[in-house]
């Protein structure tokens, strides 16, 4: 019984340790991008598999504005899923990093769901 435990809890951390995508690994590569309301810069980025990518995220302008005492203020970095990667709250002039690896192949999107509907904050990663 005991053992059926302790085989039940290492495959669920098993489990939970291949699913994720940010690493603690050293970056094999430095992508740093800038956003503002003109949208990403780059707004295409090709990776390789299996990379791992530390992405620096600096807001340009002040996106939805700069009023920290709100639940989401300036830009953000957001990898739809499969990564399903959010950097929040990026203020002007600031810079967050999150690092990735990509265990995902193929065209994925990268947002700012805080402004995409207004401004052309949008771009593609292709990973191969
Ligand atoms: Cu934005």
């Amino acid at each position: 019984m005991n053992f059926l435990k302790i085989l039940l809890v290492f495959l669920i951390s098993f489990i939970f340790i291949s699913c994720t995508t940010k690493t603690e690994e050293k970056p094999d590569v430095v992508v740093d991008i800038k956003v503002s309301k003109e949208g990403y810069q780059p707004n295409v980025i090709k990776l390789k598999k299996g990379q791992v990518v530390l992405f620096r995220i600096t807001a340009v302008d002040e996106g939805i504005g700069q009023d920290t005492s709100q639940k989401y203020y300036g830009h953000c970095f957001y990898i739809l899923p499969p990564y399903d990667i959010m950097v929040e709250n990026i203020k002007q002039g600031e810079t967050k990093e999150v690092k990735v690896k990509m265990t995902f192949p193929g065209h994925h999107i990268f947002t700012c769901p805080y402004c995409s509907d207004v401004f052309p904050t949008k771009g593609d990663i292709y990973v191969e």
